[in-house]
């Protein structure tokens, strides 16, 4: 005898790439893009430094055995890399007030309050995770470097934030080619730990689940010129909300001067603008609010190709797949 049930599931996601349905299918997630890997890169400023190369594997080791629902590691850091994170720290912090959304300062406020932010340690993900958790329902987990976005962005539909938990190189503590505990710590905890911002990248997420290829560079786009390099309007001013800008004093500074090119935000377009990983970006998008960004992803997200449409099951932290009516 057929069940109805096994019916139901003959559904054409077959054809779509693989995806997670569950928040434990995360461990599969893993793809490392090795772009800009200090041990394969000689630009990289640690490429000579064989110390920072093994204390670097130390860490990544952490994040290789890591499996969902594990206590998440912590890291003794050294007087080194807490050096490192104060100067960062202090620079940054000075010029939050007049740069940054005001839903990133209230976070970062809380977090400075309730989460042991401040210059003179660098947080641990377990605490940042069990803030975040109570916040927006967002945790971490650890990873080793960059990820394919594909893997990235399917983390986000379950309200994981892929974290990476090393520092950068200290010759260079105001840049880092890659993301570092300093870019993820302070551009992107904060703005994780409010709600429609929470759900914007929650959203995000599930637009890429099974998706092709060229929608997902399409989405990754959309990404960057948001949750990394997006700034917003606030009482008649622009201010930052990317991550990517939070993180970088030399990019901020210079993304609020009056140099770079603005453009309304509007997924068509900016899905397919250009971006820049090594400089600054010659322009950026601005939002009308995260609301307004929300809605206008939203639509953007309803005409994309697929054969199925998901929903997310709190309950569960898993996705449901249901056949596109
Ligand atoms: N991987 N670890 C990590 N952190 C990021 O912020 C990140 C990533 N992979 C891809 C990515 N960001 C984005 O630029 C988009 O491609 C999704
Ligand atoms: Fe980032």
């Amino acid at each position: 005898l057929k069940r109805v049930a096994d019916d139901v599931r003959a559904v054409p996601e077959e054809k779509a790439p693989w995806f997670p349905r569950q928040i434990k299918d995360l461990d599969r997630c893993n793809l490392l893009i090795t772009k800009f890997d200090p041990d394969l890169h000689c630009d990289h400023p640690g490429y000579n430094d064989s110390e920072y190369r093994k204390r670097r594997a130390a860490i990544s080791e952490l994040a290789f055995r890591y499996k969902q629902g594990d206590p998440l590691p912590t890291v003794e850091y050294t007087a080194e890399e807490i050096s490192t994170w104060r100067k960062v720290y202090q620079q940054l912090r000075s010029v939050y007030p007049s740069l940054a959304c005001r839903q990133f300062l209230d976070s970062l406020q809380q977090l400075e309050d309730e989460c042991g932010y401040g210059e003179d340690r660098i947080p641990q993900l377990r605490d940042v995770s069990a803030f975040l958790k109570e916040k927006t329902g967002f945790q971490l987990r650890p990873v080793a470097g960059l990820l394919s976005a594909r893997d990235f962005l399917a983390s986000l539909a379950f309200r994981v934030f892929q974290c990476t938990q090393y520092i950068r190189h200290p010759s260079s503590p105001m840049h880092s080619p890659e993301p570092d505990c300093c870019h993820e710590l302070l551009g992107h905890i904060p703005m994780l730990g409010d709600r429609e911002f929470a759900q914007f990248s929650q959203e995000i997420g599930l637009a890429s689940l099974g998706a092709s290829d060229e929608e997902i560079e399409k989405l990754s786009t959309l990404y960057w010129f948001t949750v990394e390099f997006g700034l917003c309007k606030q009482n008649s001013e622009v201010k930052a909300y990317g991550a990517g800008l939070l993180s970088s004093y030399g990019e901020l500074v210079y993304a609020l001067s009056n140099k770079p090119e603005y453009k309304p935000f509007n997924p068509e377009e900016t899905a397919v603008q250009p971006y820049q990983d090594q400089t600054y970006q010659s322009v950026y998008f601005v939002s009308e609010s995260f609301e307004d960004a929300k809605v206008k992803l939203r639509k953007y997200s309803a005409n994309i190709k697929r054969p199925f449409a998901v929903r997310y099951d709190p309950f569960t932290c898993s996705v449901e797949v249901l056949d596109q009516p």
